[in-house]
């Protein structure tokens, strides 16, 4: 006997540097998702609700000192942590839109010194991403948008560094998309990219894990 294809939701990623608009984006493909009649949820990495994702926040906002290290282990477990409730979630139906991932964790530790392998190891076995939609902005015109928060990573030079790390993280999951268009020109790629995806995996496409 074959073995039955389940449907399921998909595991969409946003990816970019800070003021790429990620989380514009995100938040109107998840309304559209759900204007075209599907279970949808807006997540995003990393989860400051927790308490691994407190330290992470009080870290960013230069309110504690952590070693380069530990506070990538910290953003890994926080992705862990919400490990089997992911699975869950798209195996009964239900899409994921996520602002940042793995490759945020990988990219912004690497750009630090780290060595990308070791950055990687920690993040094999949790959940590959059907999609990644990488907002693709020069570091430049992103600083230009001003907005930057003042929390840690946010300067030109280090997001300059993110940028080839991530270039270096690409794989055929990835879509690069110009977030130099204008917005609404943006949110329409996404909505196709997206819709084509959830066709895959409603009609049975299996899950996979990181890092293949
Ligand atoms: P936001 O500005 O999107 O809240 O992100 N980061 C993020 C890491 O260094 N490692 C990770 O694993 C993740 C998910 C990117 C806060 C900052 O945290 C960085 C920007
Ligand atoms: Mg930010």
């Amino acid at each position: 006997d074959s073995v039955s294809s389940e449907s399921r939701g998909a595991l969409i990623v946003l990816e970019g540097l800070d003021r790429s608009g990620k989380s514009l984006q995100s938040s109107r493909l998840v309304s559209y998702l759900e204007g075209s009649g599907h279970s949808v949820e807006p997540w995003r990495f990393p989860d400051r609700t927790t308490s691994v994702g407190q330290m992470i926040s009080s870290y960013l906002a230069n309110k504690s000192e952590l070693d380069d290290r530990t506070v990538h282990l910290l953003f890994s477990a926080n992705r862990w942590e919400k490990r089997s409730q992911m699975e869950a979630k798209l195996k009964a139906g239900t899409t994921l839109v996520v602002d940042r991932y793995s490759y945020s964790g990988v990219a912004f530790s690497s750009a630090k010194g780290l060595n990308i392998e070791w950055c990687k190891a920690p993040e094999i076995g949790l959940l590959a991403p059907d999609l990644v939609l990488y907002l693709d902005i020069p570091p430049e015109k992103a600083a230009e948008r001003g907005g930057y928060g003042g929390e840690r990573y946010e300067q030109l030079e280090f997001q300059k560094k993110v940028a080839e790390y991530y270039e270096v993280l690409r794989d055929s999951s990835w879509k690069i998309i110009d977030a130099s268009l204008p917005i609404e020109e943006i949110e329409k790629q996404l909505q196709e990219l997206a819709s084509e995806c959830l066709k895959e995996c409603q009609k049975g496409k299996p899950l996979s894990l990181l890092w293949s």
